[in-house]
């Protein structure tokens, strides 16, 4: 049996598996929208065919950790992502608008956009992408990247450098949310993969770097605290932008709802931290019940000191009394150090 230490620790990584950080809901490729990769395609037979690349163990709308860093399989797309199958047309110089169906606000961090080369996109491994940056934004203006991001409507908006070379690409866009980075293995990558076809005439091939190359934990882009010091100098990390990317930070056309904007500029850290239990879009009823439930233990599991093996396994957004129970019991006895990290993000 777990102790009320533990149960108090999975209910944690529960508010954290109900607290949505998010999946890309549209992709918008030179004006045409695409579907996105949902997690829960793996319940659909058939799976429906998207540009996104695939990531079934993405369920939780979890991250990659600093500790995975030079596993490629893990931070180039994300946990054991496979290729989209499909390919969306992009003129050199064409627009793709990355669309999220939500994010915390307590998740502040940067957002970074890559490109690799490949034959083929649809039978392109991860090991085998050779990424270069085409777009990077830290803080800036006293505003984080995911913070414009929230206030753009979600979405992000990514311009093909209108230099390079025709041919099939994998365009990698990545939140790195820096909430809990204060700490060793506190900040959360959470990269997403699409499959893209650039046309025109454009002559470049930059050389990149497989993803395993991009950070360490350690750097002071990654290892951070957000919540004290001069944030304006703040080191966007990875490899150098490409020299023809057109633009150091996002211009969406997406008109901004005033209301929001502001909410999410005059938001302190901490007081936004407390809503995000309520702010979960779980969709049963029983799931609601059980939000209700953590959303006050979370407090008693922030304290916990925690095993870090991993016990991350996932559960579906919408899940059944019986599914949650089955994964309480295989998550008994390993709470997961993401709880802890969650559960501090919490505390208000
Ligand atoms: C974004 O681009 C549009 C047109 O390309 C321009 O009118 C607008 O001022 C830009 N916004 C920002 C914030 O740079
Ligand atoms: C924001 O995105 C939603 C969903 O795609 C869309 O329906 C809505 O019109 C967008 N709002 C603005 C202001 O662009
Ligand atoms: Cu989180």
């Amino acid at each position: 049996m777990p102790s009320k230490i533990q149960v108090a620790a999975i209910l944690g990584a529960v508010a954290a598996s109900v607290n949505a950080h998010g999946h890309l809901s549209d992709i918008k490729v030179d004006g045409t929208d695409y579907t996105a990769y949902d997690p829960s395609f793996q319940y659909q037979n058939p799976a429906p065919e998207v540009i996104e690349w695939s990531c079934p163990e993405c369920l939780d709308n979890g991250y990659v950790d600093p500790s995975m860093y030079t596993d490629v399989t893990k931070i180039a797309c994300h946990k054991d992502a496979t290729a989209g199958a499909k390919v969306a047309k992009v003129a050199a110089g064409g627009t793709v608008d990355i669309q999220w169906n939500t994010w915390p606000e307590s998740h502040v961090g940067p957002i970074i956009d890559y490109m690799a080369k490949v034959d083929d996109a649809t039978s392109a491994k991860a090991a085998d992408l050779s990424f270069f940056k085409i777009d990077e934004a830290g803080y800036e203006d006293g505003q984080w990247a995911a913070t414009k991001l929230i206030s753009n409507n979600l979405t992000w908006s990514v311009t093909v450098p209108s230099s390079i070379a025709p041919g099939q690409y994998v365009l990698r866009h990545e939140i790195i949310a820096l909430h809990s980075a204060g700490q060793e293995n506190g900040a959360q990558n959470y990269p997403k993969c699409i499959n893209l076809e650039v046309t025109g005439s454009g002559t470049e091939n930059p050389t990149g770097v497989t993803a395993d190359k991009f950070y360490t934990p350690t750097d002071p882009g990654i290892e951070v605290n957000v919540y004290s010091g001069d944030l304006s100098g703040y080191q966007i990390p990875g490899p150098a932008l490409f020299s023809g990317a057109s633009s150091g930070s996002s211009n969406t056309s997406a008109a901004a709802p005033a209301s929001s904007a502001a909410a999410a500029t005059s938001a302190a850290p901490v007081a936004t931290s407390s809503v995000a239990v309520q702010n979960n879009a779980v969709s049963t009823p029983v799931a609601s019940a059980t939000a209700t439930a953590v959303a006050s233990s979370v407090a008693s599991a922030a304290p916990v000191s925690t095993s870090s093996s991993s016990s991350d396994s996932s559960l579906p957004e919408t899940f059944t009394l019986e599914t949650f129970i089955s994964w309480l019991e295989k998550a008994a006895g390993s709470s997961s150090s993401k709880a802890r990290r969650h559960a501090r993000a919490f505390r208000g």
